[in-house]
């Protein structure tokens, strides 16, 4: 029986540092209710989807970064969108900047939530795989400072919800197999994925042609080889001077691309997700069940990174 879930995958094009929240906001309340008039029931907005990505400005003090976190979901300027998102019946996934106050100290994380249709929050994901540096690298055109100003979250989890079992991850999460496997292995049926990808990557330029080609690479084998639906979404465009990546996409199970964006800008991808379509890929050549054979990965968490044999005796 087939298990529908029409999808908006809500791609922003640039925010700059001056812009507030409540100009951001009604982006977003723009690509809401396009989408509820579409007819789709999940909104996936991209990561730091409140903010321009700050990372890439180093501060001697992180708390001066601070107005870029969001202290409460909903918060003042964000209480619309869930009281938007439960009058149309449409939830969303969110990617924002986190400060908490947890056991007695103030913590930062890069942090998406996945809100119902009833504009209640059903689960929240801290990214676990944060990329870049944790020092100022004045060489650089820019910075990638997630490793200073976040840190980094320690699960995948999925929930039941939409009628499914939904998963989330953050951008450089979806390079990472692993990822998707551990959803995969509590039966994620759709992986919701927002990200900030610059066109030009400092310590590897060599890299910078296939920026592209390596987004929808590991979307879509992280969506076929764990029968997941994947719906990845970019901020994308030329924000504060840095080219970001645009490529947003809906992936089905399968591997293939259903529906893209083709701007740089604000601008929807639609598609009518079944979910069941999973059960084909779950129940066949990744029957998790059947065919894996975890006694041979202990590496795989073990072992951090790559150590080589020993070098043959001359
Ligand atoms: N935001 C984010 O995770 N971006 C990374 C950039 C990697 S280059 C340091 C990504 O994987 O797209």
């Amino acid at each position: 029986m087939s298990r529908i879930i029409n999808v908006a995958a809500a791609q922003l094009g640039p925010i700059e540092r001056s812009h507030s929240r409540c100009e951001v906001v009604e982006r977003l309340l723009a690509h809401l209710r396009e989408a509820h008039a579409m007819g789709c029931q999940l909104v996936v907005f991209p990561e730091l989807a409140l903010t321009t990505f700050f990372p890439r400005w180093y501060a001697e003090d992180i708390a001066e970064m601070d107005a870029f976190y969001e202290r409460q979901m909903p918060g003042p300027e964000t209480q619309i969108l869930f009281d938007t998102a439960k009058k149309l019946g449409i939830g969303f996934y969110l990617g924002y900047a986190e400060l908490a106050h947890e056991a007695g100290r103030v913590h930062r994380y890069n942090t998406a939530i996945l809100v119902g249709q009833n504009g209640e929050i059903v689960g929240k994901y801290r990214k676990v795989h944060l990329p870049g540096h944790a020092a100022h690298e004045p060489w650089r055109a820019f910075q990638h400072l997630e490793k200073y100003y976040f840190e980094p979250g320690e699960r995948f989890d999925v929930w039941r919800a939409f009628g499914g079992v939904l998963g989330m991850a953050l951008c450089n999460d979806r390079r990472w197999p692993e990822t998707y496997r551990v959803m995969g292995l509590q039966g994620a049926e759709m992986i919701l994925l927002g990200y900030n990808t610059p066109v030009h990557n400092p310590p590897a330029p060599e890299h910078d042609d296939l920026s592209m080609f390596h987004n929808h690479l590991v979307m879509q084998a992280g969506a076929y080889q764990n029968g997941t639906w994947v719906v990845g979404v970019a901020k994308a465009g030329n924000e504060a001077g840095c080219e970001m990546i645009g490529g947003t996409c809906i992936i089905a199970p399968s591997g293939e691309i259903v529906a893209a964006c083709s701007t740089k800008g604000d601008e929807l991808a639609i598609a009518r997700c079944d979910l069941s379509l999973c059960d084909s890929y779950k129940n066949t050549t990744f029957n998790f069940e059947r065919h894996r054979r975890p006694e041979a990965y202990g590496l795989i968490t073990e072992r951090r990174g790559a150590v080589l044999p020993a070098p043959l005796a001359a």
